[in-house]
């Protein structure tokens, strides 16, 4: 049994196929890990998804913003925009099949065997692995229970309140936690978000920093593979840390690691460039 990690796919199924084809990708022995951002803004969303959810006893994934964007359009909590790629799940026939499955996903994975834990944007300097988790399974138990996910999808857009607080409650709470999991990029020692900023490390407003690259970061050491940044080109020089975003939807590359051997392939996915 292989593990493999793959960076966003976000609809590009074709890039996915490749690399799985060339590690011979064998779903009933080996495991595939998601850093999230499964779907949107790419070519074959419904697709990727129909195609995952066919694997899905080999899959370990973790939600991204887009995921999130999809449970909130499927919800009519919140309209498409003009650059999603989204209309064709919420119109096919297996949508309930495709979507219950996502919504039963997490926030942040840890394997425990392994070491390593799985998130799409990140884990904030402030919290320990054990509370990180903990602050996940607040998310991930709203999203699985009827009753609470419509409010939580309704309340979850919003970059305030910008930072942490143990004391806050409701969608505000889980709000700043769903963003530090699926949003964060650059933030201060304390936790303090800035979500506007996308680009590289040398992008960062005044005071702000990737949230990996505070010495007093609670989780400096961890293993961790995330996705989401695609300005850092997969690489980031922290010991430990695993960026597998390398921008396939922006004509970049989709990039597999093979958790086990540490071995990086990569796919191109130039066909994904846009003037
Ligand atoms: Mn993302």
């Amino acid at each position: 049994m292989t593990a493999y990690a793959v960076g966003d796919i976000q609809g590009c199924l074709d890039q996915l196929k490749c690399l799985l084809e060339q590690v011979r990708f064998d779903p009933a022995n080996d495991q595939l890990w998601l850093v999230g951002d499964l779907v949107n803004r790419g070519p074959k969303s419904l697709e990727t998804l129909r195609f995952l959810y066919s694997i899905r006893e080999s899959v370990v994934c973790v939600l991204g913003n887009h995921d999130l964007h999809l449970l909130a359009a499927a919800n009519d909590i919140e309209r498409l925009r003009k650059a999603d790629t989204l209309r064709e799940i919420l119109d096919a026939p297996d949508r309930a099949e495709l979507l219950n499955w996502l919504r039963r996903q997490k926030l942040l994975h840890y394997d425990e065997q392994r070491d390593i834990a799985l998130v799409h944007a990140g884990i904030p300097p402030q919290w320990s692995l054990s509370k990180a988790l903990k602050r996940a399974a607040e998310v991930e138990e709203a999203l699985q229970d009827d009753a609470r996910l419509p409010l939580f999808l309704d309340g979850m857009y919003g970059n305030e309140p910008a930072k942490w607080d143990k004391d806050l409650h409701g969608v505000t709470r889980l709000r700043v936690i769903t963003n530090y999991f699926t949003r964060m990029r650059f933030c201060r020692a304390d936790g303090t978000l800035d979500l506007k900023s996308k680009e590289g490390l040398d992008t960062a407003p005044p005071g702000y920093a990737p949230w990996f690259s505070f010495p007093e970061r609670r989780t400096r050491g961890q293993k961790i593979i995330f996705g989401h940044w695609a300005a850092l080109e997969g690489k980031c020089n922290e010991p430990g840390l695993f960026p597998l975003d390398t921008g396939c939807v922006w004509g970049g590359a989709m990039t597999l690691l093979n958790i086990d051997s540490g071995a990086r392939i990569s796919c191109s996915c130039e066909e994904n460039r846009h003037e």
